[in-house]
């Protein structure tokens, strides 16, 4: 954040000649989710032995999807209204996304932080085109989170530490997405069986009875994203692991801290069932040649002694 300065909250800093933004949000839930999903996921953090993926990250990568969009979006302008400066973006740059979707009535900030909606709930993306073109600006809408503190309540670790603030050094979402480094022990426990992201700020909120399905083919589930095990999963090796994730955003991990984050879920499915399946699973890489592999591995196996 410091590298890129003002820059952040100055649209023509970042593209020289931006006068407006437009902002966009896409919907993320797959087109055959059921009327109880939100139910079905927390039952699924039951079975310790399930690999969760974060919703978001269950098909192709959305960074591709929403950007080729909005400069489809940006091209039907262009044939109207003749060419003009412009560039699109989705969680790439210094942009402030989730401001920007407040101010231009996408939605209101939920106390987690999220861009949130009543007739859409959270579980979508949010994108813009920065343009040179003199816009009349849309409206802010109204908050509608009221007294209710479900998100900050739920959340496994405690990481929203107040209305519209989260310390992201105790979210999951970081810790098992951007973090490189060993995963803080006292935050091992709390994350359960989810491996990759974590919604339950968003399962925890009562608008998301909204969510709404995608249209779009690119959001249905991959082949064990949503139904995959974590013995299966903690087998792939590399090569697996990058066909398996071809497209999709979870590729940007590595297999390193692919496979830190399950001996994790792993060495917690092993203290909450003593099944010996989970060691046998465990053991196979506890001479993994990654030391931070070899140290969640050896963490994991201690919590069957537990
Ligand atoms: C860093 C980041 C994270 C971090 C930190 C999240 C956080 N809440 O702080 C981590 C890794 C934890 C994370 C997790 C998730 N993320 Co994230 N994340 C981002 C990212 C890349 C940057 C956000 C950021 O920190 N910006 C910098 C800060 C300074 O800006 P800010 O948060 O908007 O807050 C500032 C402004 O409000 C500003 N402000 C307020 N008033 C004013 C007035 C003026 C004049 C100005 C200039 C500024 C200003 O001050 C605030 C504090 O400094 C955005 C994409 C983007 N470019 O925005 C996605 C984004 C927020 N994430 C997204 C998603 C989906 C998630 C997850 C749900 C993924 C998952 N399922 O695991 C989780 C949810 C966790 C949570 N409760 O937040 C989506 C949210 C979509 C939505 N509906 O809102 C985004 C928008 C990506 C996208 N393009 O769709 N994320
Ligand atoms: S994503 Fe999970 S860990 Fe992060 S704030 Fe939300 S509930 Fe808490
Ligand atoms: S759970 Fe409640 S407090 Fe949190 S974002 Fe949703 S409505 Fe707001």
């Amino acid at each position: 954040m410091a590298s890129h300065g003002l820059k952040r909250a100055r649209p023509a800093e970042l593209v020289p000649g931006t006068v407006s933004v437009i902002t966009a949000r896409m919907d993320y839930l797959p087109s055959d989710t059921p009327g109880d999903w939100i139910e079905r996921e927390w039952q699924r953090q039951q079975r310790p032995g399930e690999a969760v993926v974060s919703v978001y990250a269950r098909g192709r990568d959305y960074h591709k999807v929403l950007r080729s969009r909005l400069q489809k979006l940006a091209d039907r302008i262009a044939d109207e209204v003749g060419p003009f400066g412009h560039r699109v973006f989705t969680d790439s740059a210094p942009v402030l996304e989730v401001e920007l979707a407040a101010r231009s009535g996408i939605g209101w900030r939920g106390k987690h932080t999220l861009t949130l909606h009543r007739d859409a709930g959270s579980m979508f993306f949010l994108g813009e085109i920065y343009v040179d073109l003199a816009l009349p600006a849309t409206e802010p809408t109204s908050d509608h989170c009221g007294s209710c503190s479900a998100c900050m309540d739920l959340c496994p670790t405690q990481a929203i530490t107040g209305a519209q603030r989260v310390d992201a050094r105790r979210c999951i979402s970081y810790l098992t997405i951007e973090h490189s480094g060993p995963i803080p022990e006292a935050l091992r426990a709390p994350m359960g069986n989810r491996i990759y992201g974590c919604d339950d700020c968003q399962l925890a909120c009562p608008w998301n009875k909204f969510a709404q399905r995608s249209p779009l083919p690119d959001f249905d589930l991959r082949e064990g994203m949503a139904d995959g095990t974590l013995i299966d999963l903690f087998a792939w090796s590399e090569a697996e692991f990058l066909r398996r994730t071809e497209g999709s955003a979870i590729r940007r991990i590595g297999h390193e801290r692919w496979l830190r984050n399950i001996a994790v879920a792993l060495g917690n499915a092993l203290r909450a069932s003593g099944d010996a399946a989970f060691a046998q699973a465990l053991a196979t890489r506890a001479d993994d040649p990654s030391p931070l592999v070899r140290e969640h591995v050896a963490w994991a196996l201690a919590q069957g002694r537990r």
